[in-house]
């Protein structure tokens, strides 16, 4: 069976119930969240043998990380860092119209993952893997862990997706540039949006094909998506939905575009797939719950509203 590993920092999330300002909010609904492993929910879902791999604190919080991520189907590799807390994201919607994120990560477990983390044969057995810009910015052991696993990929022939995800509060733009720029040119694919491409290099597509990418994925949010290759350029409309939370969208659509591509499908059915799993994921709080299975997904890409009986 087809097998994706992912690493990276999943934190506790914790997002108000209500609309208004954090400063007076009173309920909080807890939950977690991590990019690579709401990719790698993703994919499990739509049923790719999927692997994740990071650090957790031993408190509660890394216990329900595990165990939650676990319930999902995933191979988990959960480390217990005795030395620092599990991180925290608070979300918060000061308005109808508007999310604010928080982050409580500094030093936390996740960020201080290692190279050594990885266990031997971990990345060198698997179909493809895939790591994003958040994690080599959380610290100079995390950044080198995704270096090195990247280099192990390579080495062994096994295609590596890159997700650019800038957080600005992990870096500078000039800081981050040229980092994530180094991650990039040596991945089979890469994802981010306009702005997060900018940010690597003015040109990216092209730059970056150059380089030896095979895809580059511009996620344009409502409006779509894009895919470059070296045969040219493929487009394809957003679906038109009612959001309710964009956060994890563009995980969502990482795991739809990746499902589809380890299947074999052509780029523009890669691409129905991938937005289709993203405006989905925007349809119920949470940044990743959402994500859905084959059946979802049928049901969504039919128009199916009506009751499931
Ligand atoms: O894409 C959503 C993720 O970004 C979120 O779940 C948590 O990894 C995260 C981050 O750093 O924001």
């Amino acid at each position: 069976m087809t097998r994706v590993v992912t690493l990276g920092e999943t934190m506790a999330l914790a997002r108000t119930t209500e609309i208004g300002s954090l400063r007076h909010a009173a309920g909080l609904a807890l939950g977690i969240g991590g990019a690579e492993s709401n990719v790698a929910v993703g994919l499990r879902r739509l049923g790719v043998d999927t692997g994740w791999l990071g650090r957790v604190g031993d408190d509660p919080l890394g216990e329900r990380i595990a165990r939650e991520l676990r319930g999902e189907g995933l191979d988990v590799h959960a480390l217990v860092d005795a030395g620092a807390a599990t991180g925290l994201m608070i979300k918060e919607r000061p308005s109808a119209a508007s999310t604010a994120v928080h982050y409580y990560r500094r030093g936390s477990a996740g960020s201080r993952l290692a190279p050594g983390d990885v266990p031997a044969r971990w990345i060198e057995e698997a179909d493809l893997l895939h790591v994003t810009g958040i994690t080599p910015l959380l610290s100079a052991t995390a950044h080198d862990t995704v270096l090195t696993a990247v280099e192990r990929a390579r080495d062994a022939g096994v295609p590596v997706s890159f997700d650019v995800n800038y957080r600005s509060e992990l870096a500078a733009p000039d800081i981050a540039g040229p980092l994530l720029r180094e991650i990039a040119e040596r991945a089979t694919l890469v994802f981010g949006g306009v702005e997060e491409f900018a940010l690597l290099t003015p040109d990216a597509a092209d730059s970056l094909l150059e380089a030896g990418v095979e895809q580059v994925v511009v996620k344009r949010g409502p409006a779509g998506a894009a895919v470059f290759t070296s045969a040219g350029v493929t487009e394809a409309l957003g679906f038109v939905i009612d959001p309710l939370d964009t956060v994890g969208a563009g995980d969502a659509f990482v795991a739809g575009y990746l499902s589809a591509h380890l299947e074999g499908l052509d780029v523009a059915d890669t691409l129905v797939r991938a937005n289709a799993c993203g405006a989905m994921a925007c349809l119920v709080p949470g940044d990743w719950e959402a994500a859905p299975t084959r059946r979802d997904l049928e049901l969504f890409l039919a128009g199916g509203g009506d009751p499931v009986r």
